[in-house]
């Protein structure tokens, strides 16, 4: 049988009127990016791309190399396609506008160019997470504002993995669709079409040194599972916790599982640690599309309004009756 490339499959999906043309484009062009950032990454030490770049992102946190690299690339490989209105990036405060020489598209571009950055240096895995939106129509240099759409508005979305592999999850809003770089032809190529997320599951991943920060619905979920096939949910549960939520999530598209990252009591002003426009919609877009569910504890990640564009959120995503036992005990606390 004939292999499905990237190409192919938008192509296809461009021909059969379900993908628009310029969408295709970006996606493409965002693709070909992931694959310049998963050679960087490979580099590790040999490319003197690993520790520190010396500055802080918006977020105060500081900043890897490769965190640095990986915007420059995401950056300079979408400013000039005419495909994109703006972007916005965890490393950048604020929206990226395309510079005047360059025709501007009708998209707008939100990423995280590194997840997991705190892996890189111990050669675990990391990716690229990225979301579409359409810009608001009349607006010529698009700020934060024109970013600040729910998730269900969402065109695209994916992720790409940079393990003993590289690959790419994308869903266009009709299922989600895996491809494995093949590097002796340096092309995506279809390894999983239809992806499904089991709706029961055994497998929780959450980052358990942080307990004793944890609301009271949490500890009652974690202590449930702990409790194995005596306690109330009657299993034997495993733990993972990569602390790359590219990976964590992949293992989850892939086996089922459940991933929590809580609100807790460490930043109460917070609620949670990970980003809700380039991290946690596309992340709940993805695995709503795997047949998974994602919430923040009491509501559908997709439907939140976000008023920031570093807006944090609660994040409870895998499996559906795990994630909808979630936020049963959550709305029972209330
Ligand atoms: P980053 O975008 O700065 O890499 O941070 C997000 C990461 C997620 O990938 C991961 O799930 C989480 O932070 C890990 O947090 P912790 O360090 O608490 O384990
Ligand atoms: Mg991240």
């Amino acid at each position: 049988m004939s292999r499905i490339t990237l190409s192919r499959y938008l192509i296809e999906q461009t021909r059969s009127q379900e993908t628009p043309a310029d969408l295709r484009f970006l996606i493409e062009v965002v693709a070909r990016a992931c694959k310049a950032i998963s050679h960087a990454v490979s580099k590790g030490a040999l490319g003197g791309v690993l520790g520190n770049a010396g500055s802080d992102n918006v977020q105060g946190e500081a900043q890897k190399k490769l965190d640095v690299i990986s915007n420059d690339i995401l950056l300079e490989a979408n400013e000039w396609g005419g495909h994109l209105a703006a972007m916005a990036s965890e490393e950048m405060e604020k929206a990226y506008q395309i510079p005047g020489e360059f025709p501007k598209g009708k998209y707008l571009l939100l990423f995280d160019p590194l997840d997991g950055s705190s892996n890189i240096d111990v050669n675990v895995s990391v990716g690229t997470i990225f979301s579409v939106l359409r810009c608001p129509e009349g607006i010529d240099a698009p700020c934060e504002k024109a970013f600040l759409q729910p998730g269900v508005e969402q065109v695209a979305a994916g992720y790409a993995i940079y393990g003993p592999q590289t690959m790419l999850m994308l869903t266009l809003g009709h299922g989600v669709k895996g491809f494995t770089l093949d590097r002796e032809v340096g092309s995506f190529v279809m390894t999983h079409d239809d992806i499904r997320v089991p709706e029961q599951t055994k497998e929780f991943a959450i980052n358990a040194s942080n307990q004793r920060h944890w609301e009271a619905p949490v500890k009652r979920y974690v202590d449930e599972m702990l409790a194995g096939e005596t306690g109330p949910l009657g299993k034997n549960y495993n733990m993972r916790w990569i602390a790359s939520m590219v990976a964590d999530v992949h293992r989850i598209l892939t086996r089922g599982g459940i991933f929590m990252y809580p609100r807790d009591a460490r930043e109460p002003e917070k609620p949670g640690k990970l980003r809700l426009m380039y991290e946690a919609n596309p992340m709940s877009f993805i695995i709503e599309q795997a047949g998974g569910a994602a919430t923040n504890g009491l509501e559908r990640i997709m439907d939140l309004q976000p008023t920031s564009l570093h807006e944090r959120v609660a994040v409870f995503l895998g499996s559906k009756e795990e994630v909808e036992r979630a936020t049963r005990y959550h709305r029972e606390q209330q």
